[in-house]
């Protein structure tokens, strides 16, 4: 619980803490961001408990006494989201809200679960899944359907949902409270595997110890993290979550994963599905992403098929010598060029990881200052350029209109001081006025220092500090990918600040950018107080989907609300990818248990009930199946 007297706890007292070398940091953040809270720290229900769609509260409670006795766990194991529990959006390290959205766009209550099971166990999740088949209602028109489970592993999916379900009154699988355990650490094979609950900064410190220990005879290890650390690992992974080492590609490092299907029987894929010797693990489960036959780990990413209860991944030897960097550009319209110098260094292995290109207004939402700190022209809504340049000229940076954040791996310092003034030199033959940063040249407290330590493997806080822009603030992401190209890096850009300028929002962009693609991620930073701030960031996300679309663009990843829009913008061949997702939906999860709705794909017993909410569906505060 936030609770601005005491100290968040670490991650050796709370599973979900903070590291014990970010505990003063998380404290202060916490407190900020309190500080800046007018919304009161919990809200009473209007509604009292939503069951599940089609099931009454009595039935509903009749079916959880029911799994209360099988399970054996006495009441910690379920908790009912009835009265007695209010909605508390907390902070990212509190264990997030699995009451609700955090980050609510609309009516916080219009996402609310009906109750939160916390597992144990594989077998538990094996029997809340089969509990869940047997208990059925009828859909209006006469379809059987389970009870609708959502699972979570942490539940900081923030900006896309949180730990919200789509369907309200599913009941909430949370993973992570009691399923966090390192399986196994595998120095050797440079390998894990990990339960839901570990987050980055559990399996860093594991690692960091395994390092410590093994020091006179191996190379360290790296993980790789996203810009934030308290996340989970499998989680992330399984919605093809991104970070910044040369590992960044969160699923395709996985290898290995064990899954309860919807009927409650287990999988497991890649080289586990061979049986090792005397009922051990298959020994390659850790070494050999596939298997043999139709490759089918890519069903349970961003899926509703299954449970990942353990999954494995690779870990990243250190290299003996890393450089981080950053490279300023100045003028707004330098973009295309920039991209056009990324594109070949990226495709030749020149540049060693995924480097994030930020507009430099994030170099002021990232000191963790409001918006009103830099407004220096009066009024109100987004900043003028103009406001954003003056004070960016007052940073450590200095004025400029884009900033590059590089990291370079090499066998030794010498080495990277080559491959920096080669990129240095490519960047500013193409575009003048380019300057090249180095950490020495900004003080301790600037983000270069935060990047440096993302894109070497160790878990940060920092991004936080964005939401500070407004009061209660929360965020929603909006993430299109483009190929790696100036016209279209120009064309995708000139969309998405023409829709903010018209809703009336500070544009962030920040771009991970490939050899081939780039995700570009506009940050829409909102006050969660302000019903008229929260229907314009709908309405902004809803025109930017429909426009980027028109124009080739699709998001890789969505908040929960615009899954269904965005799912039907995958529409060639007369929507054959949603037909075929639903085809397997349905052959493998006949009732629809497994988180209905999720990434827009909804079971045989919700269609045609007109749950899918599209370009038009703009008032969110009660969202439910439309009669037709
Ligand atoms: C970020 C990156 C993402 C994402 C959400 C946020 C970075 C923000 C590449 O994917 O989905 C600074």
């Amino acid at each position: 619980m936030s609770n601005s007297t005491s100290k968040v706890p670490t991650i050796e007292e709370e599973y979900n803490g903070a590291p014990p070398r970010l505990q003063d940091e998380a404290t202060a953040v916490r407190d900020r961001l309190a500080a800046n809270r007018t919304l009161p720290a919990r809200y009473t229900r209007r509604r009292g408990l939503q069951p599940p769609p089609g099931m009454t509260a009595e039935a509903f409670l009749a079916a959880i006494a029911e799994l209360r006795a099988e399970l054996k766990g006495g009441d910690d194991l379920i908790q009912i989201n009835d009265d007695a529990i209010d909605l508390v959006d907390g902070w990212y390290l509190d264990k997030p809200a699995s009451t609700h959205d955090a980050f609510h766009v609309a009516d916080p209550e219009n996402l609310a679960s009906s109750a939160v099971i916390f597992p144990r166990s594989t077998e538990d999740v094996q029997a809340i899944v089969r509990w869940a088949n047997r208990h059925t209602s009828s859909s209006a028109d006469g379809k059987t359907r389970g009870v609708p489970l959502y699972p979570i592993s942490m539940g900081r999916n923030l900006g896309y949902g949180g730990a919200a379900p789509r369907v309200a009154g599913s009941v909430v699988l949370d993973l992570g409270r009691n399923m966090h355990q390192i399986l196994s650490l595998d120095g050797g094979n440079a390998s894990c595997v990990v339960e839901p609950g570990v987050t980055y900064f559990a399996l860093y410190e594991a690692v960091e110890r395994l390092n410590e220990k093994n020091k006179d005879t191996q190379t360290p290890l790296w993980i790789d993290t996203p810009d934030l650390g308290g996340g989970s690992v499998l989680g992330n992974a399984v919605d093809r979550g991104v970070g910044y080492t040369p590992y960044g590609d969160h699923f395709g490092n996985h290898c290995g994963m064990e899954i309860v299907l919807p009927d409650g029987s287990l999988l497991r894929t890649g080289m586990g599905a061979l049986p090792g010797p005397d009922g051990t693990d298959n020994p390659a489960w850790q070494s050999f992403q596939h298997s043999f036959g139709p490759a089918v780990h890519g069903l349970f990413s961003q899926s509703s098929l299954g449970i990942v209860v353990k999954m494995g991944f690779h870990l990243m030897p250190a290299p003996p010598a890393h450089q981080s960097y950053c490279l300023t550009f100045p003028r707004e319209d330098d973009f295309a060029a920039i991209v056009e110098v990324i594109r070949p260094l990226a495709q030749q292995g020149v540049l060693g990881n995924i480097p994030q290109l930020r507009h430099v207004v994030q170099e002021l939402n990232v000191t963790g200052q409001s918006r009103e700190t830099f407004r220096t022209k009066g009024g109100s809504g987004p900043l003028s350029a103009e406001e954003v340049h003056a004070a960016a000229a007052k940073l450590p940076l200095g004025d400029c209109s884009w900033v590059f954040y590089g990291t370079q791996y090499g066998p030794t310092q010498e080495a990277l001081q080559n491959q920096l003034a080669d990129i240095y030199k490519k960047f500013a033959d193409a575009i003048p006025g380019t300057r090249l940063v180095l950490p020495e040249d900004v003080p301790a407290d600037h983000y270069l220092h935060s990047r440096a330590l993302v894109c070497a493997g160790v878990p940060v806080l920092r991004e936080l500090d964005w939401l500070n822009w407004v009061p209660n603030g929360a965020h929603l992401f909006f993430s299109p990918i483009a190929p790696t190209r100036g016209e279209d890096a120009r064309a995708l850009h000139a969309l998405i600040a023409d829709l903010h300028k018209k809703y009336q929002y500070d544009l962030f962009p920040t771009l991970c950018v490939a050899g081939r693609e780039m995700h570009y991620i506009a940050n829409i930073v909102y006050d969660r107080s302000d019903a008229d701030a929260k229907r314009r960031a709908i309405q902004l996300m809803r025109e930017m989907i429909a426009a980027c679309a028109a124009r080739g663009f699709g998001e890789y990843r969505t908040h929960l609300l615009f899954a269904d829009q965005v799912a039907r913008t995958y529409s060639w061949g007369g929507q054959a990818l949603l037909k075929l997702h639903e085809t397997i939906k349905d052959a493998l999860d006949p009732q629809g248990v497994l988180a209905p709705g999720r990434n827009g794909v909804w079971p045989a017993a919700y269609r045609g009930e007109g749950w899918e909410l599209g370009v038009d569906d703009v008032d969110l505060n009660v969202i439910g199946p439309k009669k037709k």
